[in-house]
């Protein structure tokens, strides 16, 4: 119940993980393959154990749906959770001639004095993408990420398939079907990706007049990425009930390799040592028709009382 296979996901990887190195250098504790259950009409799975940010759950998740794939309308909304992967591209091109970034994730958190000069550039960064229409065109743009292959999926012969839009009229007209997917993964695209896609693919089922989705997710950040990635797609599968007229089922969260980075182990434990509460719930405007229309005024949580938010470092 509530949100108990979150935790007991983190306590058995705190009891059964293999330590693995990891592309960042940063370092895990990783297990292979695990499942998570939410009951959707049980409450809104945000976790209460630490402030999840739904303000910013429902914004990146409102721009995938859009099909966008520039951080500007990210910046547009106060939220700086893709800026790091724009800003990689943009210190590593040609047209960068400012102080070296090299390895700017790591190293801003071991040297302060590196973390001020960082800061200063990605506070440029983020003003220019926000004032220069063409700056942003050229460096805000993440290239083939999941607004790119859910809404405009490029075939070989150059057409477009927008995956997002035929599911959810075949969840309409064919509610039985076995067929309900969405894959962000693209394995022409992978190459050109700022970050290939972490939640791989998802899935539609239909049951008893209630929608159910299951997720896919290769890679998951157990203590950062994960409470934010089942706060996402539980939003989406409201939405898409909302949409085909079905109430909503269960969110069930299949993960690939789950890792706890070495430095977020002290925040881990902190977090399992609060007691849950009661997951809050989430009212829609049933006024909108269709998912296409949403807008971040829409969503009203009621009942959201967490413990405070824990801050850790994010592994780029
Ligand atoms: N990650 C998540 N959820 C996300 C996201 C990223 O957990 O939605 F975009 C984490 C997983 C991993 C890192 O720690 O980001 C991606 O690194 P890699 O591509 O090496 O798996």
């Amino acid at each position: 119940k509530g949100e108990q296979a979150y935790l007991n996901l983190c306590n058995y990887i705190l009891e059964n993980a293999a330590v693995k190195d990891d592309r960042t250098n940063t370092g895990t504790y990783s297990i292979f393959g695990h499942q998570m259950r939410f009951d959707l009409s049980e409450g809104f799975p945000l976790l209460t154990t630490k402030r999840v940010p739904f303000r910013l759950v429902a914004s990146e998740l409102l721009w995938f749906i859009k099909g966008d794939t520039n951080i500007r309308y990210l910046l547009e909304n106060n939220n700086n959770i893709w800026n790091e992967w724009a800003f990689e591209r943009w210190v590593s091109s040609d047209d960068y001639s400012g102080p070296d970034m090299t390895n700017f994730g790591i190293r801003s958190q071991q040297d302060p004095e590196f973390n001020k000069v960082y800061m200063e550039e990605m506070d440029c960064f983020k003003e220019k993408v926000l004032e220069d229409a063409a700056f942003a065109e050229k460096y805000g743009d993440l290239g083939f990420v999941y607004g790119k292959q859910w809404r405009d999926w490029k075939t070989s012969q150059n057409e477009s398939i927008d995956q997002l839009k035929d599911v959810i009229e075949s969840i309409r007209t064919n509610p039985n079907s076995r067929r309900h997917i969405v894959s962000a993964w693209n394995p022409e695209d992978i190459p050109s990706m700022a970050l290939p896609p972490c939640h791989t693919l998802f899935q539609f089922y239909v049951a008893d007049g209630k929608l159910s989705c299951q997720l896919y997710q290769r890679s998951a950040d157990v203590f950062l990425g994960v409470p934010f990635n089942i706060a996402s797609y539980a939003l989406l599968t409201h939405l898409i009930a909302h949409e085909c007229e079905l109430e909503v089922g269960e969110f069930i969260h299949t993960l690939g390799d789950a890792h706890i980075y070495s430095n977020h182990l002290e925040q881990i434990k902190t977090q399992l040592a609060r007691e849950p509460k009661a997951f809050p719930q989430i009212k829609i405007n049933k006024e909108k028709a269709s998912i296409f229309d949403f807008e971040l005024s829409d969503f009203e949580l009621i009942g959201y009382d967490p413990h405070p938010g824990i801050k850790a470092p994010i592994a780029v």
